[in-house]
């Protein structure tokens, strides 16, 4: 099969993103090496860079190394404390701009997006015009540079976006992807961790070309089902669909009980139990919920379901018992056995965001910023981040 255009993969990627926002906002630091991240305390801080500037990366700074690293590197650098808030801010803008191009967006990080725009391209005047476009859009409302690759594939599209960064527009079309991949290093492929990289060198494989052409069984035998992943990118193909996060509506759990039962106290240290577990794992995905679901099923199967929703959505084990005791106390003295008891918990909203729906695409793309912002925040501790509220408050002055 011939390589095709089916499929139109945009990878957008901002420049030096902490960095490049500290330069527009501080017209002084442009031009220099500015590096964003801990305290460097005269080269004896403790933390980690978290980018550097284009400017400060010939002195060999990049993220996640050691910021006392960087100040030795770089002593001469300007060295900044991070502001998630005021990032998130341009996030929000970016990926604003991103939905003019295409409804199917897969927000990757803070600063990086997918785009499937298979389907839209065509209203921009073909690919180049549609990558183009975004840059452009992206600087006009922001001053900020992207880079942008497209391709048939997201792995492709990936590498792509960060060949001829910063400011760069690279678009391999089908027909030069085998050839794009073969000229580069394993390390490049989207997947291929330090481990994996390394493990490939003890076999010869350096390129991507050698990769492609290694025996798959070889491969399929050192690697696990990880051997003919790679093999598949190394020939380009990567089937992998640009997906939205997939909204969650609603979380349940429930016990059917081996023998059915009719004892109060065991029913209720279940429904503890299973309170314990629904909000166990809404707080795992940073939800909270505000309608509380009780469901008991008898032993003839008559199944009963009863709700209530409260006035502020929770993630607390004792908040949902309560209810859902309240709820089970409504069926007042129990005539049949009980075979299953089940709580769930739905009307979920993003825990940190304000409590409007998570049901629509907008907002599911706000869940996952503020996923990230919170894991910006446990790098970075609270000082450089302030919550979803004060993000709100800030963004409306700023008439985003
Ligand atoms: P990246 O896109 O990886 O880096 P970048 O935008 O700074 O530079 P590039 O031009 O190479 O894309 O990450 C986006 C932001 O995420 C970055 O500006 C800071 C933050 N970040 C960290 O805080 N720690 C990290 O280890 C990395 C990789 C990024
Ligand atoms: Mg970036």
């Amino acid at each position: 099969m011939t390589p095709d255009w089916r499929k139109v993969i945009a990878h957008v990627d901002m420049d030096a993103f902490f960095a490049a926002i500290e330069q527009l906002e501080h017209p002084e630091l442009r031009g220099k090496p500015v590096i964003v991240g801990a305290d460097p305390r005269g080269g004896r801080g403790r933390g980690v860079v978290s980018t550097a500037s284009y400017e400060a990366r010939p002195y060999g700074v990049h993220s996640a190394m050691p910021i006392s690293r960087a100040y030795q590197l770089c002593p001469h650098g300007i060295y900044r404390k991070p502001d998630g808030a005021l990032y998130a801010s341009y996030s929000r803008k970016i990926f604003a701009i991103l939905e003019e191009f295409t409804p199917l967006i897969q927000v990757v990080s803070v600063d990086e997006a997918f785009l499937d725009v298979s389907g839209s391209v065509h209203l921009f005047g073909g690919v180049a015009k549609l990558g183009a476009a975004i840059k452009a859009r992206i600087h006009a409302v922001t001053g900020l540079t992207a880079s942008v690759g497209i391709s048939n594939s997201k792995s492709v599209a990936k590498i792509a976006s960060d060949y001829q960064k910063p400011d760069g527009l690279t678009i391999i079309p089908p027909e030069a992807v085998q050839d794009f991949l073969d000229a580069l290093l394993v390390t490049k492929l989207w997947g291929a961790g330090k481990k994996t990289v390394e493990n490939l060198a003890r076999l010869g494989i350096v390129t991507v070309r050698q990769l492609r052409e290694y025996p798959l069984e070889v491969l399929e035998k050192k690697f696990g089902k990880m051997g003919p992943h790679l093999h598949r990118l190394a020939r380009g193909i990567d089937e992998r669909e640009v997906v939205e996060r997939e909204a969650i509506k609603s979380v349940s759990h429930e016990t059917t009980f081996g023998e059915d039962h009719n004892d109060r106290e065991l029913l209720n240290s279940t429904l503890l139990y299973l309170a314990e577990k629904v909000s166990t794992r809404l707080r795992k995905k940073d939800y909270r919920g505000k309608t509380i679901h009780l469901k008991l099923r008898f032993e003839d199967f008559s199944t009963f379901t009863r709700n209530k929703t409260l006035a502020h959505p929770t993630n607390l084990t004792e908040d949902i018992y309560k209810v859902c005791k309240a709820l089970f106390e409504q069926f007042g003295e129990l005539k049949k056995p009980v075979r299953l008891i089940g709580v769930g918990v739905s009307h979920l909203v993003a825990e940190a965001g304000s409590q409007t729906s998570l049901w629509d695409v907008e907002n599911q793309r706000k869940a996952v910023l503020e996923k990230v912002m919170d894991q910006l925040q446990e790098k970075f501790g609270k000082a450089g981040l302030t919550h979803a509220e004060t993000l709100t408050a800030r963004k409306s002055r700023r008439k985003s």
